[in-house]
């Protein structure tokens, strides 16, 4: 087992609706640490290049559009497995598909309000880390 860390955003339904608290509750009740945190409000063109890998979809605008409308909490999730605990911890991209029990399932509105994001693979989540925190600024 590895001790691994990932990057977690809360989106801005999430935000809008004030269950971000609710939501990290089940952060740690399965083992992750919430090891750095911050709210910020995105820019469409961080938006944009967070989620660049996506430009040629055909959701890349709606999606963008979506996570510059509020507030997100930005996060870094820090456990054994962190990466793939926390994608199975937030359930399947559309919510009508998610697993009971996980965030998407209890929390997400639509496939495109989904509620958290997560890092998907270990480069990702090294990449997706340095775009928001600093290394001082992670205290595991
Ligand atoms: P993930 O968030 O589960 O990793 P990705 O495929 O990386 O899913 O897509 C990033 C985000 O883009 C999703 O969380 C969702 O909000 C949005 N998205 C993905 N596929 C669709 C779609 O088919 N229609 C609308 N939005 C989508
Ligand atoms: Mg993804």
């Amino acid at each position: 087992m590895a001790c691994e860390r990932t990057l977690s955003i809360l989106k801005p339904d999430a935000t809008a609706r004030n269950i971000t608290g609710k939501i990290n509750a089940k952060f740690e009740e399965n083992g992750l640490r919430i090891i750095a945190q911050r709210r910020v409000r995105l820019t469409r063109a961080e938006a944009e290049c967070f989620y660049a890998v996506h430009k040629e979809r055909s959701f890349f605008a709606d999606l963008c559009t979506f996570m510059n409308s509020g507030p997100v909490v930005v996060q870094v999730l820090e456990g054994e497995n962190a990466i793939i605990k926390n994608r199975d911890i937030m359930g399947a991209t559309n919510p009508k598909e998610a697993a009971p029990g996980t965030i998407r399932a209890l929390f997400g509105l639509s496939i495109d309000q989904n509620t958290v994001h997560g890092s998907d693979a270990a480069e990702t989540a090294a990449r997706e880390i340095a775009f928001f925190f600093r290394e001082t600024e992670i205290l595991g």
